[in-house]
């Protein structure tokens, strides 16, 4: 009796929360839910800060020479240019940065977007298929850039603007706090491509991902607070998390050089203090190369 009470007023409560929500919204935002908290709009909630990104690892994304919308370039020729994607040394989020030149003259404002998929060796930019969207949010509503985690982590343009037409060159730079260099999870970027578009959502061209710097694949724990809590890892905050960065980026690159960062288990989470205290100066050369390469 008491369990089905319970559940009756579980029923109301959640039935009345629901309607409340919905009616708050358009038509054209079926899947937004307002919570107090604010607007939750994927089907898995919004995306989340990953914050244990493997340090010094970066891809870089580079647009082939020829494009895939043939149509863009009358004359010939493509978009040039990089997108090259860092891990924050701090492990929080993922600098972007773009450098990008020889933009259509036409069909702007241009979009971008991570795309689920990587690019077929045919260039097919069809085949990268909907954008990364790890928390099943869909397209719909546009993405509000003053709620980025509301916004599909490959909404890239969405959050952080579209590119202007009428100009040859576009350059941008700023911190994503959704997007991974984790590998094995949702929001991880690395195996999948960028697609440049139109406004009109017309694929002009598109590149897949290539790790560049794998910054010792020695990932930093996921679960970061309870390893902080042990005495063994020296805890990344303030002034010491650039310190504490560097040591296990010099570590790793001296013990291992292109396999892949794998995800955390019980098994590499710990870094004991005596490896993270031996620093050797190809370590130290790698670090700078990498700080080099990001500059
Ligand atoms: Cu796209």
């Amino acid at each position: 009796m008491r369990a089905t009470s319970v559940f009756s007023l579980l029923v109301a409560t959640v039935g009345t929360h629901v309607s409340a929500q919905t009616s708050s919204t358009s038509s054209a935002a079926p899947s937004t839910t307002i919570t107090p908290e604010g607007p939750v709009t994927g089907k898995l909630g919004n995306a989340t800060v990953v914050s244990n990104n493997p340090a010094g690892v970066v891809y870089k994304a580079a647009f082939p020479e020829a494009p895939f919308f043939k149509a863009a370039y009358p004359d010939g020729g493509n978009l040039k240019g990089a997108v090259i994607a860092t891990a924050n040394p701090d492990g929080k989020g993922v600098l972007f940065k773009l450098k990008l030149s020889n933009l259509p003259k036409s069909g702007g404002p241009f979009i971008y977007h991570l795309h689920v998929n990587p690019v077929p060796e045919n260039g097919n930019c069809t085949a990268t298929l909907a954008h990364q969207d790890p928390f099943v949010r869909g397209e719909d509503p546009v993405c509000d850039k003053n709620l980025p985690e509301t916004c599909q982590v490959g909404d890239l343009s969405g959050k952080y603007g579209a590119i202007p037409e009428g100009k040859d060159t576009f350059e941008a730079n700023y911190l994503d706090l959704y997007a991974s260099t984790h590998e094995g999870i949702g929001a991880f970027f690395g195996n999948r491509s960028i697609v440049f578009h139109y406004a009109n959502k017309t694929r002009v061209s598109c590149a897949n991902f290539e790790l560049v710097a794998d910054g010792g694949g020695v990932p930093l724990p996921s679960a970061e607070t309870s390893v902080c809590s042990t005495s063994i890892h020296p805890h990344p905050t303030g002034a010491n998390a650039t310190r504490t960065t560097t040591t296990i980026l010099s570590t790793g690159a001296v013990t291992s050089s292109t396999s892949a960062p794998t995800p955390p288990s019980a098994s590499t989470v710990p870094i004991a203090a005596g490896t993270s205290v031996r620093v050797g100066g190809a370590g130290v050369i790698a670090f700078a190369a990498a700080i080099m390469f990001m500059l």
